[in-house]
């Protein structure tokens, strides 16, 4: 089976220029992504001076944002490297506040010259369509959304590029030409639309995204419009909901959204047992962004095999044995990936 055949038989849209594929994703799936903060200040304490062994500094940073007449504030963690030098860092956008957490091996990403700045999504707003809690009760103090109002997905997006400012702060500490945004399942969604509408972002990375992130809806097997779009509508603006069951009619499909991080990188991962989440419906996502990259995507034309990355292109794509998770084989294949690409955009 030819990858290219199977591409063309999933009648996708034409990618167009990035302004426009980005206009379309938000007024269709994510919502606009709200304005920047009028200002945004942050205040840290230092929770472990020696963590690892003294390895890095592990900061707790609280941001706070000025949005017209209200404010909202978060939190977010740092683990900074002692050594005296610009780490390149990764934004990880995560289930939990834990550092280190079950899907963050904190001390294995430092000893590979990383530093890892992490928050939990629910700190900025909660999983679930009440619309006035945290930082969607800033932008909607009633609650309620017009139909192209961002959802809850561009909502953490926005906060991941908050921690983006604050790293544009500590230029002696972190290189900002090397951030990463990264994350799983739905907040692997979260990672690429945050890339997307970024450009500060030299690397996206999704793992297991699935529907709606990284795997193209047109022909998926796995998790459909019709699925996510019943259990958690309150992800995206209220206009996605329309194409429940008629996936044909979108005026874009899933590839508008890795190619509107291009000329930057993208990683995209699957787990071989993820099936709701669809490999192949992913690799074929890869390929159909990969004419938007000045390095495309350098991968046969067959579907990859469980094990296997190809990351030599601006689009990189692997495929790890097992079932969703975002485990220690997937952190090795975005360091290996980020090492690969690193001069790119210096
Ligand atoms: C599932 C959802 C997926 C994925 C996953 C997750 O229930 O259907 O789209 O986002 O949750 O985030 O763990």
């Amino acid at each position: 089976m030819l990858l290219s055949d199977v591409l063309r038989e999933r009648n996708l849209p034409a990618l167009t220029d990035r302004d426009t594929m980005l206009d379309i994703l938000q007024r269709e799936i994510y919502g606009f992504l709200p304005p920047r903060p009028d200002a945004v200040a942050f205040s840290e304490e230092v929770t472990i001076p020696h963590f690892c062994g003294g390895k890095a500094q592990l900061r707790r940073v609280t941001a706070s944002c000025t949005i017209g007449d209200g404010t909202f504030s978060f939190p977010f963690f740092a683990a900074l490297p002692s050594a005296d030098k610009a780490h390149p860092f990764f934004i990880h956008i995560n289930f939990r506040d834990c550092v280190p957490d079950r899907y963050m091996p904190t001390e294995e990403l430092l000893d590979n010259g990383f530093a890892v700045l992490s928050f939990c999504y629910k700190d900025v707003t909660s999983d679930d369509g009440d619309f006035t809690d945290g930082l969607a009760g800033v932008f909607y103090p009633d609650g309620r959304r017009k139909p192209t109002d961002a959802g809850k997905i561009a909502l953490w997006a926005w906060a991941a590029q908050r921690v983006m400012d604050w790293a544009e702060t500590q230029s002696g500490a972190l290189d900002c030409t090397r951030g990463i945004v990264c994350g799983h399942s739905r907040l692997g969604k979260t990672a690429l639309f945050t890339a997307a509408t970024d450009t500060r972002f030299s690397i996206a990375y999704s793992n297991d995204s699935g529907c709606a992130g990284a795997a193209l809806a047109r022909g998926s097997t796995g998790e459909t419009v019709r699925d996510i779009s019943r259990n958690f509508p309150f992800w995206f603006c209220e206009r996605y909901l329309q194409y429940a069951g008629k996936e044909q009619s979108m005026p874009f499909d899933q590839h508008y959204l890795l190619a509107s991080i291009a000329p930057r990188c993208v990683l995209v991962g699957s787990a071989s047992e993820d099936a709701w989440a669809e490999p192949l419906s992913e690799q074929l996502c890869c390929l159909a962004a990969a004419p938007a990259f000045p390095n495309g995507f350098d991968c046969p034309d067959r579907q990859a095999e469980t094990g296997e990355a190809f990351l030599a292109g601006d689009v990189g794509y692997h495929l790890r044995r097992g079932t969703h998770c975002f485990t220690r084989d997937d952190w090795h294949r975005l360091i290996q990936f980020a090492e690969l690409h690193r001069n790119k955009h210096a």
